[in-house]
């Protein structure tokens, strides 16, 4: 009989007979489920709408399947319940639950263009302390339009329930309740079997992995990619051991192959025995150092510092979602910050190596300042942590004056000065001191005790001064006006530590911590305004300029300087530079090594060519940006480059980005420290 129906002369035949069964069981199953038929059909709806203002990526089929399967597993449970009601509260459930998932991921996405964590919830505290940023910058209508689903649930079932469908179905009683649940969850199982195959090696790879989670939710979908993500950010936690072994041995290999070696170049030991003033410029993007408006540059004392020390112009912060964390903590480090959580908040309680322990170490004093709450990016334990002796925080200055976040940067600097003489005074010892700025702060719109900065534009027409509002009052004329208040802060600290005496003996670093993170819409007028018809440039005019997306990602380098009071040191560097490059830099300067640093000696590399890799795993280097989501390569300088080029550049973002994450999950410089001390 088995035999028969395989045999090739039938398969065609019963193929068909099988699909007539299957679309008269289905049909008739539907017609007896409408409720359930609804819940998913609306629920995939959501998803879709979800991806289309996200990712906006509907071409592919993949995560279309695997969110039908997960609807279908979900709402099987549903068929379990004997009452109407008890179904329907149990898909109301799903339903609200799935427009919350949907409106978080939306808004999140706006925010930090990636998709939420649970391993975030620590995190969710900052988030409510930079409340207006995200209300101003990432909340739009359109993150709620999901909330018509639920809606359209009970609207549906209230029709049902006038048309008496229910008690009819019942009394048809073509399927029992096991049945029917048997029946939805296979019918989901098949889907998600079919989904899966459909995935290819990249697919599941990224699955694992999970730090590319834009492209995790575009091929599976929403459910699938939040179930994956709340058993990723669990596993360490349950069990430590989970994947230890293969973590270990890829730290240990990469290690063994990459051993740190010295090497000299004409930079070698130049500060050694300096102390040392870093300054951690929020929300400072390059991009505001190269304009003037009105004739006055927005950043003339930054400028002036750039001019006489050494200025990296092509220098990119490599935050994730810990932003002005996880650029402390990658300028400290020399790792790339977790992709899962944030290293401040979930893995404070890790061993790393940081350049407050090597300074330490030399027998410097380290301490740190920053005009905000102890707590905020849990500062107060991870900075302690990091090898900082002292952290000055909200409760040792005076909170005179409150612009955004909190005290005034110009308020903070004036009181820094006279505490950091006093305390130099008082250890007597070489110093290592951070100074974390405040007020140039998303969503830059507390201005009021900032200067008068037009961002206007005056043109002369027909031998009439005309002044154009340009870009006053915008969001990006608003970030200029603040960045000129920050520039105005540093140049007055600057100022005043002189005045102290405090320069001589100092190398000043500034560093921006990320980009400013204004939406690509608003730099347009920037780039295409015209002043004569007081209009912006579209494609169709001459001089239009393109700002893609990629123009928009390069545009998010920040600066980084480092100057000196007697300028001896004097250059521009271009080559590509990423914040994990900054303590092998440094370190050459000052003799300090950290021997588990993934960056690189930016002086030390002779051909210009240095590879950035971000937390999504994309990449910038002197010829090419390289968009890890979805695998487009954007042409720096015009030149083409090799497959092998690409493939080597994987694999090194790949790398550190595997080994930072491997090393902070499950805390393996304290174990190999450990173990090469037995
Ligand atoms: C808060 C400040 C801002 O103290 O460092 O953090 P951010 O929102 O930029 O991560
Ligand atoms: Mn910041």
């Amino acid at each position: 009989m088995k035999k028969e129906f395989f045999s090739s002369k039938n398969i065609k035949k019963n193929f068909k007979r099988l699909l007539g069964f299957l679309k008269r069981h289905y049909v008739v199953f539907f017609k007896d489920s409408l409720l359930l038929l609804c819940f998913i059909l609306s629920a995939l709806l959501n998803t879709v709408l979800l991806r289309f203002f996200t990712v906006n990526n509907l071409t592919t089929i993949k995560p279309l399947l695997a969110d039908l399967g997960m609807l279908f597993v979900f709402s099987s449970f549903a068929c379990l319940f004997k009452s109407d009601k008890g179904k329907i509260r149990y898909l109301m459930v799903w339903s609200l639950f799935s427009v919350v998932l949907c409106i978080i991921n939306s808004i999140y996405y706006s925010y930090y263009n990636s998709f939420v964590s649970v391993s975030l919830l620590a995190t969710s505290a900052f988030v409510s302390d930079v409340g207006d940023a995200v209300l101003e910058l990432a909340i739009s209508a359109k993150d709620f339009i999901y909330i018509w689903q639920p809606i359209f649930l009970c609207y549906v079932y209230t029709r049902l329930v006038k048309k008496d469908y229910f008690n009819k179905v019942r009394n048809g009683n073509k399927f029992n309740k096991r049945f029917s649940f048997v029946n939805m969850i296979a019918t989901g199982g098949v889907i998600l079997l079919v989904a899966s195959a459909c995935m290819n090696s990249t697919d599941w790879s990224r699955f694992t992995k999970m730090w590319n989670r834009e492209s995790v939710l575009s091929s599976f979908g929403v459910y699938t990619y939040q179930l994956n993500d709340i058993v990723q950010s669990l596993e360490p936690k349950i069990n430590n051991l989970f994947g230890h072994d293969k973590a270990l041995k890829v730290v240990t290999d990469y290690y063994d192959n990459n051993i740190y070696e010295e090497s000299d170049n004409k930079y070698t030991g130049i500060f050694e025995g300096k102390n040392v003033i870093v300054i951690h410029a929020e929300s400072l993007q390059t991009l505001a150092m190269e304009l003037s408006f009105n004739g006055e540059e927005v950043t003339p004392n930054l400028n002036k510092l750039a001019s006489e020390g050494i200025m990296f112009t092509n220098f990119y912060s490599q935050v994730g979602v810990g932003t002005s964390s996880d650029a402390e903590f990658t300028f400290s480090t020399s790792l790339m910050p977790s992709s899962s959580g944030t290293v401040f908040v979930n893995y404070f309680n890790r061993e790393y190596v940081t350049i407050q322990k090597l300074f330490k170490e030399q027998g410097y004093y380290t301490f740190s300042m920053h005009a905000n709450t102890g707590d905020f990016w849990n500062r107060s334990t991870m900075h302690k942590n990091m090898g900082y002796d002292d952290f000055y925080s909200e409760s040792s200055f005076d909170i005179d004056e409150t612009i955004g976040l909190g005290l005034s940067d110009k308020s903070f600097f004036r009181q820094a000065v006279p505490m950091i003489r006093d305390i130099i005074n008082e250890k007597g010892t070489p110093f290592y001191a951070t100074m974390i700025m405040l007020t140039n702060h998303t969503p830059f719109s507390d201005l009021e005790l900032m200067d008068e900065y037009p961002t206007t534009m005056t043109v002369n027409i027909d031998g009439e001064e005309v002044v154009r509002e340009y870009i006053d009052g915008t969001t990006l004329g608003n970030y200029f006006r603040s960045v000129h208040y920050a520039d105005q802060a540093i140049g007055q600290f600057i100022e005043d530590l002189d005045n102290e005496g405090l320069l001589e003996d100092t190398v000043l670093i500034i560093y921006g911590d990320h980009d400013a993170r204004i939406k690509r819409s608003n730099y347009n007028i920037l780039y295409n305004y015209d002043p004569y018809t007081d209009t912006v440039k579209t494609e169709e005019d001459e001089g239009y300029v393109d700002y893609n997306e990629y123009e928009y990602l390069l545009d998010k380098n920040v600066p980084l300087i480092i100057w000196t009071k007697d300028t001896e040191y004097n250059v521009n560097v271009d080559t590509p530079m990423g914040m994990i490059d900054v303590l092998p830099t440094l370190g050459n300067m000052f003799g300090i090594h950290s021997d588990y640093q993934l960056g690189r000696d930016i002086f030390s590399i002779n051909d210009g060519s240095n590879t950035v890799v971000f937390t999504d795993g994309s990449y910038l280097t002197d010829k090419i940006y390289y968009n890890g989501q979805n695998g487009e390569i954007y042409s720096i300088n015009g030149d083409s480059v090799t497959e092998d080029y690409i493939q080597e550049n994987n694999k090194h973002a790949n790398d550190l980005i595997e080994v930072s994450n491997n090393i902070i999950t499950y805390d393996l410089i304290k174990e190999i420290r450990e173990k090469s001390n037995e």
